[in-house]
């Protein structure tokens, strides 16, 4: 039954937005009723029609990119430049997954007496559980692959950013992609997520959100025996050796943490500097995050934005009030969810290096040499991302191979691609997105023996 109207907020001037009626598990139950009718139809499309379909899409994200950076612009607070390279980052996902339609094989298999073929069977309906942080951009991950393969999809939104995925709906609709093969419905986590999880019909969840609500997940859908997959939290390191270009990681580094007002789960939010280092790159550091514009998403020029929520506001704050800040910087005051990049000088044991805050907040830790960076950016539950800053290959590679983490770069603060795998170890979840690893998490191999004796 729906519930009440679900308020939606621009969190730069805290005003409503919109007002969207709220789905409840019936809801949610003919959303997987539409999405299990459409499947047998969207399977059997041929594959070159189905990349075409997934073509046309992409081409109408670009066609409507403005639109759509300014809805994703004005629900999550990002600046406007920002949301306008996410939204194409979303075009060219979908042009990706359309030409990964034909190109996801099975194999033969020599055995005797006969011949053995495996099949990339799609799953069937798939639940798609989305965070506020990226929505349009974190959707699309998982929408190429589960389309691509052949899977119906019911898409569930954040709550607090559901304006994207709408607009997406109806491009959907408008690309030619028929009725029921995508569905979006907008409710709270635990009515709507948890009924999805819990739905004997569905046949996985692609989840990203807190670690929190994915050990939910992951407990919900064994009742069923769902595939999950699961991207949760990180605390990933930045560490910056001697021998780096201290000028450039530390002009990076800000962009590394407040990039999304640090709401980014491969946020670099410890700072790993070399003893030797340290003071030269805290002033560098620091000049540089002064640098940073913080402001009204709607101006072109700037570069960080509000927080989602004035309870989100709270959080983060709550972690650097006990600390002593090497660095606050300036934040609009007023109507909307402001929060200053902060630089804090902490120890790894500290609460703010060892939990992930979401905000722009940056923990610096010094280091002594390669083992101990590599022992302090290993001690943690979370296992995403990171950087490594040096001049010296070898020690960059070796640096990356005893990283504990799904996803690192070299002299770089760059994590997603649309060609790339993306995704966590340890308590950052598990399963790949992007790139063709990501069409492993939406497709079963069927393995068939044909005797021929
Ligand atoms: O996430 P939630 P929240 C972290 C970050 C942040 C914290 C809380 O630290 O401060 O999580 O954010 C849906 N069954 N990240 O509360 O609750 C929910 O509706 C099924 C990191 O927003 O995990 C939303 O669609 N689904 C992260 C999605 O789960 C449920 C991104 C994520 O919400 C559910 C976001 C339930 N019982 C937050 N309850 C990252 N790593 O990028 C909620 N949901």
């Amino acid at each position: 039954m729906g519930q009440m109207a679900l308020i939606v907020t621009n969190p730069a001037t805290e005003e409503t937005i919109a007002e969207i009626e709220s789905a409840g598990v019936e809801e949610t139950d003919a959303a997987v009723a539409r999405a299990t009718a459409a499947f047998n139809g969207w399977r059997a499309v041929a594959p070159a029609d189905r990349a075409r379909l997934l073509r046309r899409l992409a081409t109408l994200v670009e066609e409507n990119g403005e639109e759509l950076a300014r809805i994703e612009s004005q629900n999550v607070g990002k600046p406007i430049a920002g949301a306008r390279a996410e939204v194409g980052m979303v075009a060219q996902v979908f042009h990706f997954y359309a030409g990964a339609v034909d190109k996801h094989y099975g194999q033969t298999i020599p055995v005797a007496g006969g011949v053995d073929i495996t099949f990339r069977e799609p799953l069937g309906v798939v639940g798609l559980i989305v965070p506020w942080n990226f929505p349009l951009n974190i959707s699309s991950w998982k929408l190429g692959p589960a389309l691509a393969c052949g899977n119906t999809v019911v898409l569930k939104p954040a709550e607090l950013t559901p304006l994207s995925a709408l607009r997406l709906e109806q491009l959907i609709l408008e690309a030619g992609i028929p009725e029921g093969v995508v569905n979006v419905v907008v409710g709270p986590g635990r009515v709507v997520g948890q009924r999805l999880v819990e739905h004997p019909d569905v046949a996985k969840i692609g989840f990203t959100g807190s670690t929190e609500i994915g050990r939910g997940v992951m407990q919900g859908a064994a009742g069923t025996i769902k595939r999950v997959t699961l991207e949760l939290g990180g605390k990933s390191a930045n560490v910056v050796f001697a021998d780096a270009d201290l000028e450039k990681a530390a002009a990076a580094a800000p962009y590394a943490v407040f990039d999304n007002a640090g709401q980014d789960c491969c946020a670099r939010s410890r700072i790993l500097v070399q003893k030797s280092v340290y003071d030269r790159f805290l002033d560098l550091l620091i000049e540089a995050t002064r640098r940073v514009r913080v402001g009204d998403p709607r101006d072109e020029a700037t570069e960080m934005g509000p927080l989602i929520s004035a309870g989100h506001r709270e959080k983060v704050a709550s972690y650097v009030n006990d600390t002593v800040s090497a660095f606050t910087g300036e934040a609009p005051e007023g109507a909307g969810f402001w929060y200053p990049c902060t630089l804090v000088e902490a120890s790894n044991d500290d609460r703010i290096a060892r939990e992930e805050v979401f905000g722009p907040v940056a923990a610096l830790i010094p280091f002594d040499d390669e083992e101990d960076a590599v022992r302090i950016a290993n001690d943690t539950p979370y296992g995403l991302s990171g950087s490594i800053w040096t001049e010296n290959g070898a020690r960059a590679l070796r640096v990356a191979r005893a990283l504990e983490s799904g996803v690192l770069s070299i002299n770089s603060n760059s994590s997603v691609r649309p060609s790339t795998p993306f995704g966590g170890v340890k308590q950052s979840g598990f399963g790949r997105e992007l790139g063709m690893h990501a069409l492993d998490g939406y497709s079963e191999i069927k393995n068939v023996y044909l005797a021929t004796g």
